[in-house]
């Protein structure tokens, strides 16, 4: 299908990120697959309100239904300048304090989907508000359609990745943004395995996919994005953050209209009580602003806390499912789809707790009861300083009840080690050092700045591709027995085998919602979450390296095998290293 992939490619490549927000009001833009983004439009809108009302050309009576439709066909007619036959009524109803009419565009009896209008008329039979997106089309296309209708549904269900649902398709004009408008096939579209469910709009002349209606609606989220390390770098305001195949009825519960940060992936709150959520009644809508001069519990600072972290957790579910943490992987999750694995196990995320201070930590149990997140306030700065604004140390946490529940069958029994609970610490900071990456630059990287109040950071070395910066070496961990230090050597290997992937491979910037492609940041991921579920129970760093060749092997067909070598052998991890003993081998074929 020649015609298909080529309009994706175009209008992949037409959206460019810089023009963005001059286009809110007209276009928006939907990643409806792995990789692809569709952008659609909507005409701009016109809309006059007149106080008291205008006069109109049918002003006899608007109240009854027939009076509704006829003063409304009229008005639109002699307010734009067009015939009767463009007009079509579509629907009206009398309220307490006005009647509302709603027409659309049409074309030889054909409607319009995007070009429609509303008159509302107030108790005095006058005109108090006229919205309109009508258009003037410089082309029209004929009115028989030369591409039938199952024609269209196939192109619909491959494009969009789903099944027609059987719902009778219509047959409507589409205004496009090219000044032409064009006949459609409208047929909706549903997938079982992601939730999403779609009109589309096919050009019944060329067969292009032209545009889409989302009707699965979710929510607006003021937050630290994934790709920023702390709310010092600023809050942002994402709509549909969430990724529907990974959770496919997104992330706030569906069984109430009240939405809350309570979801099937996890429940966010403060203090002892599950209940303590952040309670949206009217909108989905969580937009907190903090307030970074104020002390964490004050007002609106809880709230915009329990926002982020909702979000960072979702966030990091969603793109490790992408990547193989899947119900029969042992995640956390509340209802499983009849995917497999133990359900009722979303993570219980707990902020500002008392029981510490300067730290968070993460319980996971075993596969079918929930993990625990928690997090505590830092007081090493006045006022004190959130965890939960500060994206790397959830990561860091969430991390854990990744590795943990992945590494040896959903038991949560097998990275009790020293050696493999120091690894444990080290995937944590190594996933936080991926997911803030926006280019392939992969500059030296520091945990913990925002907590601490200290560019420094909570560890003791950056994590850096540059030996003098960080010297950490395989060896380095004969002299160490505390397990996040003991990690820090595993992170920087982590992050050197980063490095030399995505010098290897390249970068993708669609890497956490698209684990198809070739680049190096995918494949990293890839290696990291297939080595857990091959890694033995409390792997040595000798097993864990070893689970890494294997996983390329397995996926890649060991094509990365001599960049894994060298790279852990350039940090001592060599073939003969064993009891913290350095080796720099490499397999002779290397
Ligand atoms: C709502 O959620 C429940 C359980 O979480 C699920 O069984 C049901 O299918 C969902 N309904 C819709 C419409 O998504
Ligand atoms: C619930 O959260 C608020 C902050 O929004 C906090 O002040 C309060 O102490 C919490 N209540 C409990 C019972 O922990
Ligand atoms: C490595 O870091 C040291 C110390 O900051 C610096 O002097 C050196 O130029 C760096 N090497 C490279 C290759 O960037
Ligand atoms: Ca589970
Ligand atoms: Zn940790």
């Amino acid at each position: 299908m020649p015609t298909f992939h080529k309009f994706l490619t175009t209008i992949l490549l037409a959206v460019t990120y810089a023009d963005a927000s001059s286009r809110y009001a007209t276009h928006r833009r939907r990643d409806i697959g792995p990789g692809v983004t569709l952008e659609t439009y909507h005409p701009p809108t016109i809309y006059e309100t007149y106080g008291d009302g205008m006069d109109h050309p049918a002003a006899k009576s608007a109240s009854g239904s027939d009076g509704i439709e006829e003063a409304a066909i009229s008005f639109v007619q002699s307010h734009l300048g067009v015939d009767q036959a463009s007009v079509s009524f579509k629907s009206g109803f009398t309220g307490e304090a006005a009647s509302h009419a709603y027409v659309k565009q049409a074309h030889n009896g054909i409607p319009f989907a995007n070009a429609v209008a509303n008159v509302a008329f107030n108790k005095a039979d006058k005109v108090v508000a006229f919205g309109s997106s009508f258009v003037k089309p410089r082309s029209i296309s004929g009115s028989q359609p030369t591409i039938s209708v199952s024609r269209a549904t196939q192109i619909a269900e491959e494009a969009l990745n789903g099944k027609f649902n059987e719902k009778s398709p219509t047959l409507e004009y589409f205004a496009k943004e090219d000044g032409t408008a064009v006949l459609t096939h409208v047929i909706e579209i549903q997938s079982e395995d992601t939730g999403a469910w779609y009109e589309a709009f096919v050009d019944a002349h060329s067969g292009e996919l032209v545009s889409v209606t989302d009707f699965v609606s979710s929510a607006t989220w003021r937050v630290v994005p994934i790709w920023k390390q702390s709310i010092l770098e600023g809050l942002e305001l994402l709509v549909d953050p969430e990724d529907l195949l990974a959770s496919p009825n997104a992330w706030l519960s569906n069984s109430t209209n009240i939405k809350t940060t309570s979801g099937n992936n996890a429940i966010t709150y403060i203090g002892n009580s599950q209940g303590n959520v952040t309670t949206q009644s009217t909108t989905n809508t969580f937009d907190y602003l903090y307030n970074i001069g104020g002390e964490p519990a004050a007002s609106p600072n809880p709230d915009c806390a329990r926002v982020n972290a909702f979000y960072v957790v979702n966030t990091v579910h969603d793109f490790t499912y992408r990547y193989g943490f899947t119900e029969p992987a042992f995640n956390f999750q509340v209802n499983n789809f009849g995917k497999g694995g133990s359900a009722n196990d979303p993570v219980l995320v707990q902020l500002q707790s008392t029981a510490g201070t300067n730290n968070a930590n993460f319980a996971t149990p075993p596969d079918g009861s929930p993990g625990q997140l928690r997090m505590y306030l830092w007081t090493y700065t006045t006022p004190r300083r959130d965890s939960a604004l500060e994206n790397d140390i959830v990561v860091h946490e969430m991390t854990h009840g990744v590795t943990n529940r992945m590494t040896g069958g959903g038991t949560a029994r097998c990275l009790q080690t020293t050696e493999a609970g120091g690894m444990g610490e080290g995937w944590g900071d190594a996933l936080a050092d991926w997911t803030e990456k926006t280019s392939a630059a992969v500059p030296d990287y520091v945990m913990g700045q925002y907590v601490i109040g200290d560019a420094g950071g909570i560890r003791t070395h950056p994590y850096s591709t540059n030996a003098t910066i960080n010297p950490l070496r395989y060896s380095s961990i004969a002299a160490l027995n505390e397990v996040h230090n003991i990690g820090e050597v595993w992170a920087n290997m982590l992050h050197n085998v980063y490095a030399a992937l995505v010098t290897a491979h390249g970068w993708s910037a669609t890497s956490r919602t698209n684990p198809d492609g070739s680049e190096g940041n995918i494949v990293w991921l890839h290696l990291f979450i297939d080595a857990l579920a091959l890694q033995p129970c409390n792997p040595t760093f000798v097993q864990a390296r070893d689970a890494w060749i294997q996983a390329d092997a397995n996926r890649y067909g060991g094509v990365n095998r001599c960049i894994l070598w060298r790279t852990f052998a350039s940090k001592g991890l060599g073939q003969g290293a064993a009891n913290f003993r350095d080796s720099t081998t490499i397999p002779a074929d290397c």
